[in-house]
């Protein structure tokens, strides 16, 4: 079981790393990584296990934040409809976004950063998303609002690149023109 010990922390040089591409069929191994790290966010949202273990909430995990520098990440989370995303991917990548930028009206968090960060991450606000489940399907998606955001945020990880790097220092509330609130 995965627990907040195996959560690498900022300062870490995996996570300014570029993480690998990951061949396919993915190995067991790498299934059970995917397993393990869903796994993980399952136990992250129970109210009961999470405090058990002292483990902080989360939507989204990739394998670099374990110390695996491979293409891989996990998500599992509701959009405002109620609708589940939870997937397991493999190789994921953008094919095409909006123009338009959203982003979260209360900033973002990571379970690698053990500091609140004030400031505005904006994100493509709509993207097509392609990658592979951990059975080697291949999975092509449209994602908007909280799911885009953690998908990109996620993503941000296997290339090495912090939420905090795209707030801008001297003025981290300062908005492009249109850019859609996302509340929460
Ligand atoms: C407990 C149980 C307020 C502050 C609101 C917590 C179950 C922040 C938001 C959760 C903020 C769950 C989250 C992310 C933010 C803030 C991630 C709580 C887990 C809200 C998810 C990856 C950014 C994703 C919305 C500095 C660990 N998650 N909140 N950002 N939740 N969660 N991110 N922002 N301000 N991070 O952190 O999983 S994309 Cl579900
Ligand atoms: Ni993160």
């Amino acid at each position: 079981m995965l627990l907040m010990k195996d959560i690498i922390r900022e300062g870490h040089p995996t996570l300014r790393r570029i993480a690998k591409e990951v061949p396919l069929p993915p190995d067991p191994a790498d299934i059970e990584t995917l397993k393990s790290m869903k796994e993980f966010l399952i136990n992250s949202q129970d109210p009961v296990i999470s405090e058990k273990y002292g483990i902080r909430g989360g939507v989204g995990l990739a394998a670099p934040q374990i110390n695996v520098s491979k293409r891989m990440f996990v998500m599992r989370l509701n959009d405002e409809k109620g609708e589940e995303h939870d997937y397991s991917f493999i190789n994921p990548k953008i094919v095409s976004h909006s123009v338009e930028k959203s982003y979260l009206t209360s900033g973002e968090g990571c379970l690698s950063v053990d500091r609140s960060i004030p400031g505005y991450v904006q994100r493509h606000a709509r993207i097509t998303v392609k990658g592979y489940n951990e059975k080697g399907e291949e999975i092509k998606l449209r994602l908007r609002g909280l799911p885009a955001i953690v998908f990109q945020h996620e993503l941000d990880h296997l290339n090495g690149v912090m939420f905090y790097d795209h707030i801008d220092e001297k003025n981290p509330f300062q908005l492009k023109e249109g850019a859609i609130p996302i509340e929460n």
